[in-house]
């Protein structure tokens, strides 16, 4: 059965940690996808709820708030909002934004636990756990890093290798460090209950490797293969953390759920909430039905890091409670790249969406169009400043826009802003009827098979068959000869319109509202798409407006140049300054004769990079120098500035060329040169001490 053809559908995007804002990535990896996924199905009439929410447990907050010193709870409320609000502005459309520090969240995740527990599921094991001594507390998750031992890297957290996805335990990292400290933790035994994913094993290998071969996307599925074929092992499901939902018995007074076993809780939290304040019944969205045809379809959105919490560890735990439907499938999503590079909360290496908003305020619909384009669908992907611009210049405005811009002032001038059927419909007006009708059908089942940046191009190809079509037509050559006919061109051209209205909704939603207030139509359902006689003869469009703006050489410039900024502040941040030599002598100094000189000349030095020839003017005579600043400064630059130049140095040969001094240049850990210069008040000549 087609993924769509159900009745009811429960679909989740990630909940993101409120420990900072959200970039590019995020936007690209969870949710964009998801909101697309749940416009469609609404459009379609399916009964869905969408939810999301802040996961606000974990070390992922508890760090953070330490390293701004406050307290989590203000982390989580600032972030919380901000996130909140960028969603909203891009218009993805969950019913509801839900928070795991809720009461209603802390209550269910303990009955998971309890349910659990009383089933005896859990193996309950003292263990000897890593230990920071400094600050008296257990290390694990994001409180311990270390290599990461299937694939080396040396950022892996105490839980999980964010680099190659696997799930990991504080013993299994090489070389494990407390990241409050910085120290190499001691071992100190203390009680947890685990979850024996061994026993699930078998389980899971039938729903999942068997059960879901060919529908899982198979970076997806690769990656479960593995995890399995290597053998699966019980995590603890409970922390000694002093933040996070309590563990339900006396005996675990102080010890936190994990929170990887509260947060996909929160997917069933955050529907109960949206139920109570909707009138609606949750278990409709997540219990087994008596009738297995009407369960609910659960589809997980979420970024390729968190693929073993939604396909093993959540499917492992709703399967040992029992009487909940399992995820049909998790459609995750690789990384986006930026400009060449890891996009990086910790180096500022992103595009951050409240500051996108700030910049680019009416622009929401551009990057979701970009985004989507881009979406990292089967491996990583890339977004560069440069790319966004061509798409958005040369196929948003000079494609979409201009089709529909075209339509509408024609319209208005020649008949205004009236809709005429004029003279009978040619064969290429037929044809491209015709043509037009394939659209919806090729969109719904790139959608139906989670392959958005494919269903977005079939969009912009049928707004390419729109601008094709009265390119060929020229309706303003023959206003004057053959009304009639431009009546009928302009008619078949605004049932274009009308589609684009119809088919944007899921990708472009601002632009779809915009589309359908200039047609003059309510927003409409998707059973309309396609359909060419949306618009009636003598129909009254609304007034024209401006769909797309090109984005300028300039506001590229300034981007980048954020980024150009970020990288100097971090190389600054980490700036470390050698240790200071041995001690020198006054006397020994002062045999260094050190003066002012100036560039009088300078060039490159023929078939090397680093290399420049000066000519300077000591005060005392003009002299060649060979110095190695090419790489920062051109003889441009340079020419007639003043620097500091160590006359005395024994002279050297350098390729080839006598040289004469040296230029004092200061030089960072990076390699990075700056001029020791005088400002310009003093003679050349005059001795530097
Ligand atoms: N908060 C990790 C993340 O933000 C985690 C997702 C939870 S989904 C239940 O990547
Ligand atoms: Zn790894």
């Amino acid at each position: 059965m087609s993924t769509l053809s159900k009745k009811r559908y429960t679909i989740t995007s990630a909940l993101p940690y409120a420990n900072g804002p959200l970039h590019i990535g995020h936007l690209a990896g969870a949710y964009i996808p998801g909101d697309i996924f749940v416009r469609f199905l609404r459009l379609n009439h399916k009964d869905v709820v969408y939810v999301c929410g802040s996961d606000e447990h974990g070390a992922a907050i508890t760090i953070k708030a330490k390293k701004e010193g406050v307290t989590p709870t203000e982390i989580i409320d600032k972030y919380n909002k901000q996130i909140k609000d960028s969603f909203e502005e891009f218009g993805i459309s969950f019913d509801i934004y839900h928070r795991t520090s809720e009461p209603i969240h802390h209550q269910l995740s303990q009955e998971f636990f309890l349910n659990l527990y009383e089933k005896g599921e859990f193996i309950e094991k003292f263990s000897e756990q890593y230990y920071d001594e400094e600050f008296n507390q257990f290390l694990a998750d994001r409180y311990i890093v270390g290599t990461c031992p299937h694939c080396q890297n040396d950022g892996a957290y105490g839980d999980q290798c964010e680099k190659c996805g696997t799930s990991l335990s504080p013993t299994d990292l090489i070389n494990p460090k407390s990241t409050l400290s910085g120290n190499t933790p001691i071992l100190k035994e203390t009680k947890h209950w685990y979850l024996p994913l061994d026993k699930y094993q078998p389980w899971l290998e039938e729903w999942l490797i068997e059960g879901k071969k060919g529908e899982l996307k198979s970076n997806v599925f690769g990656q479960c293969q593995s995890w399995l074929k290597s053998g699966l092992q019980p995590r603890s499901m409970t922390r000694d953390l002093d933040w996070g939902v309590d563990v339900p018995l006396a005996e675990a007074e102080g010890k936190k759920l994990y929170v990887w076993l509260d947060a996909p809780i929160g997917y069933i939290s955050a529907t109960k909430q949206w139920a109570i304040d909707n009138g609606k019944n949750w278990e409709d969205y997540w219990k087994t039905q008596a009738n297995p045809e009407e369960d609910s379809t659960l589809v997980h959105f979420i970024g390729k890091d968190n693929i073993v919490f939604h396909c093993i560890i959540f499917p492992a735990i709703l399967h040992a409670h029992g009487g909940y439907i399992l995820p049909d499938n998790v459609p995750a999503n690789e990384f986006l790249n930026l400009e060449g590079d890891k996009l990086s909360t910790s180096r500022n290496h992103a595009v951050w969406l409240h500051e996108y908003l700030e910049e680019f305020p009416d622009k929401q619909d551009e990057l979701r169009y970009v985004l989507t384009s881009i979406l990292p669908e089967t491996s990583d992907s890339e977004f560069t400043w440069k790319d966004f611009q061509a798409r958005v210049n040369n196929e948003l405005v000079a494609i979409l826009g201009n089709f529909v811009n075209r339509v509408m002032v024609l319209s208005h001038k020649y008949f205004d802003g009236k809709v005429l059927s004029g003279s009978a419909l040619t064969g290429a007006d037929q044809n491209v009827f015709e043509e037009l009708s394939k659209y919806p059908g090729l969109i719904e089942q790139s959608i139906g098979s989670y392959r958005f940046r494919e269903a977005l191009s079939h969009f912009m190809n049928a707004a390419r068959l729109g601008n094709k079509y009265l390119a060929d037509e020229e309706p303003w050559k023959i206003i004057k000869s053959d009304e009639e006919r431009v009546k009928t061109v302009l008619f078949v051209a605004s049932q274009i319109v009308a589609n684009l209205a119809a088919l944007a909704q899921p990708f472009l939603p601002k632009t779809a509202t915009k589309l359908f207030e200039m047609l003059n139509l309510p927003q409409q359902s998707w059973e309309k798409a396609g359909q060419v006689d949306v618009l009636t003869d003598g129909h009254q469009f609304g007034e024209v407006q401006l769909l797309f703006e090109k984005i300028t050489d300039e506001q590229v410039e300034f981007q980048l140049s954020k980024l150009t900024q970020a990288k100097i502040d971090n190389a600054k941040a980490a700036f470390v300054a050698t240790p200071v030599k041995a001690n020198v002598t006054f006397d020994d100094f002062m045999k260094l004769d050190i003066r002012v000189g100036t560039i009088l000349e300078a060039e490159k030095v023929a078939k090397t990079k680093k290399l420049l020839k000066l000519k300077i003017d000591t005060g005392i005579d003009q002299r060649t120098v060979v110095s190695g600043i090419a790489e920062f400064f051109t003889p441009a630059d340079i020419i007639g500035k003043q620097v500091s130049i160590l006359v005395n140095l024994e002279p050297r040969e350098i390729k080839g060329i006598m040289s004469q001094g040296m230029i004092l240049m200061a030089e960072d850990a990076d390699g990075r040169l700056d001029f020791v210069n005088p400002t310009g008040a003093i003679k050349s000549g005059s001795t530097v001490r």
